[in-house]
């Protein structure tokens, strides 16, 4: 039987078809608008059944038992021991020594809600997410320039600028979109310091050295302005602070800048000219932009682009979402006032958008080790698996272990799992209803839709937040016996219901796909205009435009130390096979361990005798890590790209082994984790 749903097994959210045969899942196929010929293809979710039904999955929790082993327990057991130490701490400490750490798999939409929800009525301000390595730092600096994320309409666009995204491996409907505008002739420039398959297929590529975005894209802004080639009526209108933008940029001269940035400043006035001139243009940017110590600056400068050129919510350019209103479910006004979150120090992150609330996941282990704010003593740990996937790993995991008690919720046995006292295992994806952020981000809303039964004794996360909830004394917050009733209740103020998305699995729309809405309603900025200069920015300490006090010194990690430590390491490519840490016990997945190397260029490589499978030994002032070499010219020389995602599979191929968490992001607690200096060694 073909069943409709949405894949969550990455972020992507892809409404999927999926076959069902005596109750099992037995294949999936993406939708698309291209035929099936044209639609890129996904590994992952051609290897569903395979993950579903994994021998690896957690098929019960399990609780640690005083000789350090695990023991299989039932859900009323563990929920109560877990429920038990909430008590504890609420008794005889304070709530907010109890964090949520939240990582990106259960999706931001419910599933955060509820997590907060259950936190916030507990009275700790403590639910964390990771948003200030992923996208929500990139969010916020959209949101600072115009008041939410723009995505590129790109299927319809004349010119496309990837600005450090490979939706090929990461988003498979721009990907698609992107595939289809480039065949009908649109224009593609890709900034990358990689030679990626899009890169190839570009008008332009610009080779980009690493961290170094926010220079680009000033440059940009000063040949677009120097040709006058900014859209004038736009600008008059609808904006503030261009004469401040003009004189910062003016400073930028591209011959300048482009050879100390890797790049051929006749290339990069092309690349600003074809973007400027053609119409409509829209420009996607990535993680490539995220996970930087410079992020929120640069990803400003580069959201200013859009406006200065006029393409914000134009047809065919980026536009901006129509999101659904929402019965609010994070119960923010059940914590109590005055208690401030671990992560006090980055209020600005904190308060951007009302539904993102603390994304800044470093301050969890400042709050373990240091008492900084004060002490966090128990952790539950929620589709994420930190002691592989945040910076500085050594530390991170120090600091799980350091916890008084830590609770996992997670489908496999992770390295984090592996230090829980109590696991409670998740269903996955295609074994839940739920309503994710994509879908409520904008129309139309497209339901997540329980295709199979959960795996062993699994249980959706709701059932498990829901359930916790009723042993903490929560019963009157958490009074829905099913998740549907939980949506409907959500989605009450548009009226829509879970029967009516079950019957319309392409998706219900509220209002029609509308433009321009900045004409009638302005944008949701401070100034009601697209803001280059903010003031609110410049209240609170920071450039009000991008880059007006200058460009930071160190972009990179560890950049004082660059003789000892001479090549930039750059964090590898998200393969399709695998989602960060995930996936790596899926035999057809894995491959033979194929793609788990270290890419250098022909010129570095030589200067060490470095050949094709060599092992190397990659160091930076945090640690080392060894693996094999792939001397390839995809990298430009003083710098190499390292696999990113295999530390759950073998802590010696941990990339976070090597990162930095000592400095920051002062706006989004962002750590250095894209990019480091280091050192490469043959082992011998
Ligand atoms: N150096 C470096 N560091 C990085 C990155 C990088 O590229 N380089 N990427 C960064 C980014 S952008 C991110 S978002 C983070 C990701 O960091 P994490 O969120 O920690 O990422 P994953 O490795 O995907 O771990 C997700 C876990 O959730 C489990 N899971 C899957 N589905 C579900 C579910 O439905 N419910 C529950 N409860 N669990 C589930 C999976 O089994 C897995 O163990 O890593 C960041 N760290
Ligand atoms: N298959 C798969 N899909 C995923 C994930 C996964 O792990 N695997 N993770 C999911 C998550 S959590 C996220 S956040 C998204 C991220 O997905 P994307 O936004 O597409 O990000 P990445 O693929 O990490 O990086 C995009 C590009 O940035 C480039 N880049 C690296 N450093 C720089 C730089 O300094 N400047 C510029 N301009 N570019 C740079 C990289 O070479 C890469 O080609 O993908 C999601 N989807
Ligand atoms: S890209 Fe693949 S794994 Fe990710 S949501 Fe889409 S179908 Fe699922
Ligand atoms: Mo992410």
């Amino acid at each position: 039987m073909k069943k409709d749903t949405v894949c969550r097994m990455c972020s992507s959210c892809c409404p999927v078809e999926v076959e069902v045969v005596v109750g099992k899942l037995v294949s999936a196929q993406r939708k698309s608008f291209l035929s099936q010929d044209k639609r890129s293809p996904c590994l992952k979710l051609q290897a569903a059944a395979d993950i579903v039904y994994s021998e690896k999955r957690l098929t019960t929790p399990l609780i640690r038992q005083k000789d350090g082993a695990f023991r299989q327990a039932g859900w009323d057991e563990a929920l109560d021991l877990v429920a038990s130490r909430f008590q504890h701490y609420k008794k005889q400490t304070h709530p907010e020594a109890v964090g949520w750490l939240r990582g990106m798999a259960a999706d931001w939409g419910s599933p955060w809600d509820y997590a907060n929800r259950l936190m916030n009525c507990y009275g700790s301000p403590n639910t964390i997410g990771n948003g200030s390595i992923c996208f929500v730092a990139r969010e916020m600096a959209h949101t600072y320039t115009y008041g939410a994320m723009a995505f590129a309409e790109a299927a319809r666009a004349g010119c496309i600028l990837v600005w450090g995204k490979h939706d090929a491996d990461t988003a498979l409907g721009v990907a698609d979109a992107i595939n289809h505008a480039v065949s009908n002739g649109a224009k593609l420039i890709v900034v990358d310091p990689v030679q990626t398959p899009l890169a190839r297929r570009a008008d332009i590529w610009l080779q980009i050295k690493p961290g170094h975005d926010g220079l680009l894209a000033m440059a940009m802004i000063n040949e677009i302005i120097s040709q006058d080639l900014q859209d004038h009526e736009f600008i008059e209108c609808f904006t503030t602070g261009f004469d401040q933008l003009r004189e910062v940029a003016s400073r930028h001269a591209i011959d300048t800048i482009a050879p100390d940035i890797w790049l051929n400043p006749q290339q990069v006035r092309e690349a600003a000219r074809l973007y400027a001139t053609t119409k409509p243009a829209c420009l996607i940017d990535g993680n490539g932009l995220d996970m930087q110590l410079d992020i929120f600056q640069s990803t400003r400068a580069v959201a200013c682009l859009r406006g200065l050129t006029g393409n914000i919510d134009r047809p065919g350019g980026d536009v901006l979402p129509q999101p659904i209103p929402l019965h609010p479910f994070q119960a923010r006004d059940r914590l109590p006032t005055g208690v401030a979150p671990i992560t006090a120090a980055y209020p600005l992150f904190n308060t951007f958008s009302a539904s993102w609330g603390n994304q800044v996941q470093s301050c969890v282990v400042d709050a373990i080790l240091d008492q900084k704010p004060y002490g966090l003593k128990m952790l539950v740990v929620q589709a994420g698996n930190p002691v592989v996937t945040m910076a500085d790993s050594s530390r991170a995991r120090r600091a799980m272990e350091a916890l008084e008690f830590l609770v996992v919720i997670d489908l496999f046995m992770t390295r984090t799992a592996e230090l829980a006292d109590v696991i409670l295992p998740a269903a996955g994806c295609f074994e839940k209803t739920q309503l994710n952020r994509a879908a409520t981000r904008n129309n139309p809303i497209i339901l997540q839709n329980q295709v199979i039964e959960p795996v062993g004794q699994s249980w959706p996360d709701w059932k498990i937040v829901f359930e916790l909830g009723r042993r903490i004394g929560l019963e009157q917050e958490f009074p829905w016996p099913t998740v549907e009733a939980a949506i409907d209740e959500q989605l009450a103020p548009v009226g829509v219901t879970v029967e009516q998305l079950r019957q319309n699995p392409e998706g219900v729309r509220v209002e029609g796909l509308r433009h321009e809405k900045y004409r009638q309603e302005g944008f949701a900025t401070p100034s009601g205009k697209f803001e280059f200069f903010s003031r609110r920015l410049q209240e609170s300490g920071f450039a009000g435009v991008p880059y007006e006090d200058g460009f930071p010194e160190n972009v990179i990690s560890f950049s004082e130390r660059q003789e000892e430590f001479p090549l930039i390491g750059i964090s590898g490519r998200r393969d399709i096979r695998f989602t960060n840490s995930q996936y790596r016990t899926i035999p057809v997945l894995l491959k033979n361990e194929e793609g788990c190397v270290v890419d250098i260029h022909p010129v570095d490589a030589a200067s060490q005798q470095i050949k094709d499978g060599d092992l190397l030994q990659i160091t930076t002032p945090k640690g080392t890590i060894t693996m094999s070499a792939r001397v390839s010219s995809l990298v430009h020389p003083g710098s190499i790209r390292i696999a990113w995602g295999w530390g759950d599979y073998n802590p010696d191929w941990n990339l976070n082994t090597l990162t930095d968490d000592d400095t920051r992001n002062p706006i989004t607690g962002t750590p250095g984790q894209r990019t480091f200096m280091c050192r490469v060694e043959k082992v011998r």
